[in-house]
C-alpha cells in the first residue's frame, strides 16, 4: 500500500515546515556566544573547548525546541517526549552536524554552526585520540552521504527517524511512536523511489547510514562524560543536563 506522490509530497512538505533556515540557526548561535564573550574579562576569555561546548549545546538547544514544535511530537505525552529527547539528544547533534557538512561542508574542512570552517587535518593535528576517531569516522560517513546526494526531505526523515524510536524504555505510548515511524519511513521510502527512480536502492542505502549514526552518538557522549569527570564542562548547560540523564 504506497501513499499517492501527492499526499505523500503534502506530508513531507509539514514536515519540513519545521526546519529553521540555516542563517537563523547561525546567527542565533552567533549572538549567543558574542554576548557570552561580552560578558567575560579579557583575561577570562573561553577557551577553544569551551566555545566548542557552548556552540553544541546552543545548537541543542535548537534541535530540542524543534521537536517540541513537531505536531506529532506534540501529541505524546510529555513523559514521553521526554525519554525520547533524553534517549536520541546526541544522535540529533551528529545528524544535524552530517547535514551542516553535507549542505556547506568543503572536502577536507569541517563547516561549524556559526559558518567558521575549520580544517579536518588541523583538528587531527590537535585532537587526542578520541576526538579524532570521532571527527574521521564523522567526516567518513560524510562523503558517504555526499555520494547518495541527500536531500532536505530525507534528512528530515531521518531526524524523525531518530527521534520517534519505539526502542526506548520506559516509553508509554509505544503504538503511537511506532506509528509515526512507520508513517516517516513510508514516506522516505516513497521520496526515494519518486525523486531517484533510477537509484532503486537509495532508501536502503540510507537507513544503513543509522547504526552509525548511533555509534558515533554514543562516543560523543563518552567524549564528553570523560571531559566532565576532568571537569572541563560548563555547568548549567543543557548538554551537561542531557549527559547526566543517562548517567544516573
Ligand atoms: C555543529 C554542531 C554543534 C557542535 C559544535 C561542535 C562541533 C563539533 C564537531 C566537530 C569537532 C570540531 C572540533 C573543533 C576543534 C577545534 C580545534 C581542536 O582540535 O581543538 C582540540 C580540542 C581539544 O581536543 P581533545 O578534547 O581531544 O583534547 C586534546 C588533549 O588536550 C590532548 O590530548 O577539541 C575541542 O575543543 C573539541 C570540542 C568538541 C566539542 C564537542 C561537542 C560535541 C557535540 C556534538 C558534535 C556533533 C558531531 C560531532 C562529530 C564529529
Amino acid at each position: 500500500t504506497s501513499d499517492p506522490p501527492s499526499s505523500n509530497t503534502a506530508f513531507l512538505s509539514e514536515l519540513l515546515l519545521g526546519e529553521p533556515e540555516e542563517s537563523q540557526v547561525c546567527s542565533r548561535v552567533v549572538v549567543n556566544l558574542r554576548r557570552e564573550q561580552a560578558t567575560r574579562g579579557k583575561h577570562d576569555r573561553l577557551n577553544t573547548f569551551s566555545i566548542m561546548c557552548k556552540m553544541a549545546d546552543q545548537t541543542l538547544f535548537g534541535l530540542v525546541e524543534w521537536a517540541r514544535n513537531c505536531a506529532l511530537f506534540k501529541e505524546l505525552k510529555v513523559e514521553d517526549q521526554m525519554v525520547l529527547l533524553q534517549s536520541c539528544w546526541s544522535e540529533l547533534l551528529v545528524l544535524d552536524h552530517l547535514c551542516r557538512q553535507v549542505a556547506y561542508g568543503r572536502d577536507g574542512s569541517i563547516y561549524l554552526v556559526t559558518g567558521q570552517q575549520i580544517e579536518v587535518s588541523t583538528v587531527l593535528s590537535q585532537a587526542g585520540t578520541m576526538l579524532s576517531s570521532l571527527v574521521s569516522r564523522a567526516q567518513d560517513l560524510v562523503s558517504k552521504l555526499k555520494a547518495l546526494h541527500l536531500d532536505r526531505q530525507e534528512f528530515v526523515c531521518l531526524k524523525y527517524l531518530v527521534l520517534f524510536n519505539p526502542d526506548v524504555k520506559s516509553v508509554q505510548d509505544l503504538r503511537q511512536v511506532e506509528h509515526t515511524q512507520e508513517r516517516v519511513n513510508r514516506a522516505l521510502m516513497n521520496h526515494t523511489q519518486h525523486t531517484h527512480p533510477g537509484h532503486s536502492d537509495k532508501f536502503g542505502q540510507l537507513l544503513l547510514r543509522l547504526p552509525e549514526v548511533r555509534s558515533i552518538s554514543l562516543l560523543v557522549e563518552e567524549y564528553l562524560y570523560q571531559r566532565h569527570l576532568l571537569g572541563d564542562l560548563p555547568c548549567n548547560s543543557l548538554l551537561t543536563e542531557m549527559l547526566h540523564a543517562k548517567h544516573t
